[in-house]
């Protein structure tokens, strides 16, 4: 094969994408754009992000966005930004996003992709400078090409993922996406103003002794995942808990953890938005060797309903998240 799956080190994003899409015989260059364009809105938002404490970008605007939080200003400019550049690049029909309720028509009928994002997340860590995220989902269309698009297009499941991936905002900014092959890691050279290559074919560990998730919730736990923690306690695991899905998830991808955001009486099918947080993830997830489900089903089985909706979320090194299973069965 002329195309060796797997790059060094150091390739730029841009030539790692085109070197993927001469790869595929069958890639027309659409996807390849459409995540020129995601990094690119993420290049905008890592220059926000960075200067945020500076230009007084931070702090509430006193709204409120579909979900009853508070919005964050760096929050609606990520918005802004990713929905820009997705709809001047040309690829994208429609979009939906966790800061807003509808579906959002870029006009692009002639599109073949959708894509559902979480333009920044982690909010409560947006205003005191901890890393926060942008995750997300794409999809080829099914509804006919031309037309408008439909919510059904955004209902195809996680299992119809075409790529995924996030940015992290860290202590440096990276690009972490895969189109179901392998994952790559591209961190962010700022003087070069480009992703490179950083972390190829990411695997995650067997197992792991990290272990997520927000105590202050613990009284609110079934009894199994009580149990679970606590004997994760008891081996002595390592406690980490950022409370940036993006974070937790890439530490424990890269070091052996599971996260855990299980269902409480405030919020019984838990708290985080299964289009574009826990399908993407879980899509990464699986091309890495973790496992990613809810108290019932691999996450990528669940089928979706509506734009919006939640989900009990468990995710990390195959071993914990067996072993999690087995409290949970009982
Ligand atoms: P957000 O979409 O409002 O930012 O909420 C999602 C975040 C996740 O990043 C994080 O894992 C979780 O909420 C933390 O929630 P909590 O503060 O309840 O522990
Ligand atoms: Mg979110």
């Amino acid at each position: 094969h002329p195309h060796p799956m797997v790059l060094p080190v150091g390739t730029t994003l841009d030539r790692y994408i085109m070197h993927r899409q001469y790869a595929f015989a069958f890639a027309t260059g659409e996807l390849s754009q459409l995540l020129r364009d995601i990094a690119l809105a993420g290049k905008i938002v890592h220059r926000e992000v960075n200067r945020a404490g500076l230009i007084d970008l931070t702090g509430e605007m006193g709204q409120e966005n579909v979900q009853g939080e508070n919005q964050q200003k760096l929050d609606v400019i990520a918005d802004v930004r990713f929905r820009r550049a997705l709809t001047f690049g040309g690829e994208v029909c429609a979009l939906i996003s966790e800061e807003e309720e509808g579906i959002i028509f870029t006009g692009n009928n002639n599109g073949k992709y959708v894509v559902a994002i979480d333009p920044l997340d982690g909010s409560s860590n947006i205003d005191v400078n901890v890393s926060i995220g942008t995750i997300f989902s794409i999809y080829r269309r099914i509804s006919p090409i031309g037309t408008e698009p439909t919510f059904d297009d955004f209902m195809q499941g996680g299992q119809e993922q075409v790529a995924a991936g996030y940015i992290l905002f860290g202590s440096s900014t990276m690009l972490v996406y895969t189109t179901g092959h392998s994952v790559n890691g591209f961190t962010y050279d700022n003087s070069l103003g480009e992703f490179i290559l950083s972390h190829p074919d990411i695997k995650s560990p067997k197992d792991g002794s990290i272990y997520s998730y927000n105590d202050g919730n613990l009284n609110d736990f079934s009894e199994p995942i009580s149990k679970y923690l606590a004997s994760c306690r008891e081996r002595q695991y390592s406690a980490r808990y950022i409370g940036s899905l993006v974070a937790d998830f890439h530490r424990n991808l890269l070091k052996g953890g599971i996260y855990l955001y299980p269902s409480t009486p405030k919020n019984p099918n838990g708290k985080l938005r299964l289009l574009y947080e826990c399908y993407p993830l879980a899509f990464i997830a699986g091309v890495t060797g973790c496992l990613a489900v809810n108290d019932t089903e691999a996450i990528l089985n669940i089928k979706p309903a509506s734009m919006h909706q939640r989900t009990p979320f468990y995710i990390g090194a195959p071993k914990m998240v067996e072993e999690l299973m087995e409290y949970i069965k009982g």
